[in-house]
């Protein structure tokens, strides 16, 4: 088996003042925390698409820009079985455990179904080999369902059945190669699920379809034993104008009211959520309290370009806020932290790869370690409980528990005259998290 990042050696934890760029500061993979290493905690993640399938091409500069070390790879399945290598080596050299992947990542796509299915089988032969000796396993599989030029109204939202039975064909194929190689999620983002005008569209139907491709896939999933967390990311717009699954709430929504929410839970993209107008910790906020945050693709945008960057995470104020809605809810089970994240067009070279990586691991590692800190001293959770005091005893009570009405809480109000109300310290509270971030408290 050839080496591909032959001058990159394994990186290793050497402590917030090392000045070796290829070392981690923060991240110390067998560091226990509250009984769990950090590895455990943070299940670090590679995104096949980025980190294996980028090219570093944007609108304006079509020919790619990387330097790769499989560039001299000529045909298409050697490329595809040089890729698996490629994985694993990156992601042992990175001490990352998990890896992602689309369908047509890991296997280039053929004329028909039957071929482009046999190729993916080869793949994930090789892939299954692979695991026998590594420790690196697969977080989820997705599929893509949006680049081909069949899925230009969308998949299971388009306007032709033909192309809904294509997209139905390919999850179920994914499905079966995630369950293969012992896969935790499965992931739906919808790609092209949404709409450019509503001047063609029949919106009721292709809503009203996306929940039937749902239930389909539930069942399937069903019926072949799959236990991973099946998944879903929200993303408000990009590449449609407007995509269905706009935001966590809208999601959430959307499974109630199909009686879908018990079968999915959610992949919060941080770029998404800002794309949507919201804070990333919004949305993680939203997926948690409806008990269904289910994993997180960590990355960052620009606020200043407002489209998808899909940027490495390296603010430490957004990691922070981000790890303490994770230890909020007790922790990844299934999910992980998967780095849907591309390195810049001027940062060309393989070891730059490396560079992204570590800056996000370390920021989320440092991130992770300040939020612990936060939720153990419980400092904010003090603040909200006694915020919210009111509604633990008296009239507030008696709301939460449902005892009284409009006509009750009129009488309070004509008794009791005007409320008297308390201060949100909101400053106060933003100079406390900056003392926690810089390690002072
Ligand atoms: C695109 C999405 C995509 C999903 C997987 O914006 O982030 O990469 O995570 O299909
Ligand atoms: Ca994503
Ligand atoms: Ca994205």
């Amino acid at each position: 088996m050839s080496e591909f990042f032959k001058n990159i050696p394994k990186i290793k934890y050497e402590g917030p003042k090392s000045d070796n760029p290829l070392a981690f500061k923060f991240y110390n993979p067998d560091e226990v925390i509250g009984g769990k290493t950090m590895k455990e905690h943070l299940r670090f993640s590679v995104a096949y698409w980025h980190t294996l399938q980028g090219r570093g091409s944007d609108p304006f500069g079509l020919d790619g820009t990387a330097i790769r070390p499989w560039d001299n790879i000529t045909d298409p399945m050697d490329l595809a079985r040089a890729k698996v290598d490629a994985i694993f080596e990156f992601c042992e050299k990175l001490d990352v455990p998990f890896f992602c992947f689309h369908d047509r990542d890991i296997a280039p796509e053929a004329d028909n179904l039957r071929e482009t299915n046999r190729r993916l089988d080869e793949i994930v032969a090789r892939i299954k080999d692979r695991m026998k000796d590594s420790n690196v396993k697969l977080l989820w599989g997705t599929t893509n369902a949006f680049g081909h030029r069949r899925f230009t109204h969308g998949a299971a939202t388009s306007n032709n059945a033909a192309v809904f039975a294509y997209a139905a064909a390919q999850v179920k194929k994914a499905m079966e190669i995630t369950k293969e190689l012992g896969g935790q999620n499965y992931v739906f983002w919808g790609g092209r699920e949404g709409y450019e005008t509503l001047l063609n569209t029949d919106m009721k139907l292709e809503l009203d379809n996306f929940a039937r491709f749902l239930r389909m896939a539930v069942d399937y999933k069903k019926e072949i034993g799959f236990d991973g967390q099946l998944l879903i990311e929200p993303k408000p717009k990009e590449p449609t104008k407007h995509q269905y699954d706009f935001d966590a709430a809208t999601v959430i929504g959307f499974l109630k009211m199909h009686g879908l929410d018990k079968d999915f839970k959610l992949n919060i993209e941080a770029n998404h959520a800002t794309l949507a107008g919201h804070t990333f910790q919004h949305d993680l906020r939203v997926a948690r309290i409806h008990d269904m945050l289910g994993s997180i693709d960590a990355n960052q945008g620009d606020l200043l370009l407002g489209w998808d960057t899909d940027q490495f995470p390296t603010n430490i104020y957004e990691t922070t806020l981000a790890m303490m809605e994770v230890i909020k809810m007790g922790g990844f089970t299934k999910g992980g932290l998967n780095f849907d994240a591309k390195v810049r067009r001027g940062s060309f070279e393989p070891v730059d790869l490396f560079y992204g990586h570590i800056a996000g691991m370390d920021a989320f590692a440092l991130g992770f370690k300040v939020a612990y800190k936060i939720v153990q001293d419980g400092i904010f959770d003090k603040f909200i409980e006694e915020r919210y005091a009111s509604f633990r005893t008296g009239i507030g009570k008696d709301i939460v528990e449902g005892k009284v009405g409009f006509k009750e809480l009129e009488a309070y109000v004509l008794e009791h005259g005007e409320p008297e109300i308390t201060s949100g310290r909101q400053e106060m509270l933003e100079a406390i998290l900056n003392q926690y971030i810089l390690g002072v408290r």
